[in-house]
């Protein structure tokens, strides 16, 4: 299982770049835990796309937004090994909560 939380401030587990590992063709089990006190959720998005244009790099591989103090879980298997992203894709939140998602 792969956990992530966000943290008051715009971040990912208080760490300006957090990075997360996975295994291509292993389905993933995410879960994404908002400590802060306005919604964030998480995409898995191609290195190269920005908001606006974002999209899952892997089907199914987005949260939907979760209130503060919840916590939502998704299930998707990265087929295709790369360096990925992931970000929040609520607008103006992306620049500062965002990470590394290598798929080895
Ligand atoms: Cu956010």
């Amino acid at each position: 299982m792969v956990h992530v939380t966000a943290q008051p401030g715009l971040v990912f587990d208080r760490v300006p770049t957090p990075v997360l590992r996975v295994r291509a063709g292993r389905p993933v089990r995410l879960v994404l835990e908002n400590r802060d006190n306005v919604q964030h959720d998480l995409w898995v998005v191609r290195p190269d796309d920005r908001a606006p244009y974002l999209e899952p790099a892997f089907p199914n591989a987005k949260t939907r937004l979760v209130e503060p103090g919840g916590r939502e879980e998704v299930r998707f298997t990265p087929t295709r090994p790369g360096r990925y992203r992931y970000v929040c894709t609520v607008p103006g939140h992306e620049t500062a909560m965002r990470g590394e998602f290598i798929v080895e």
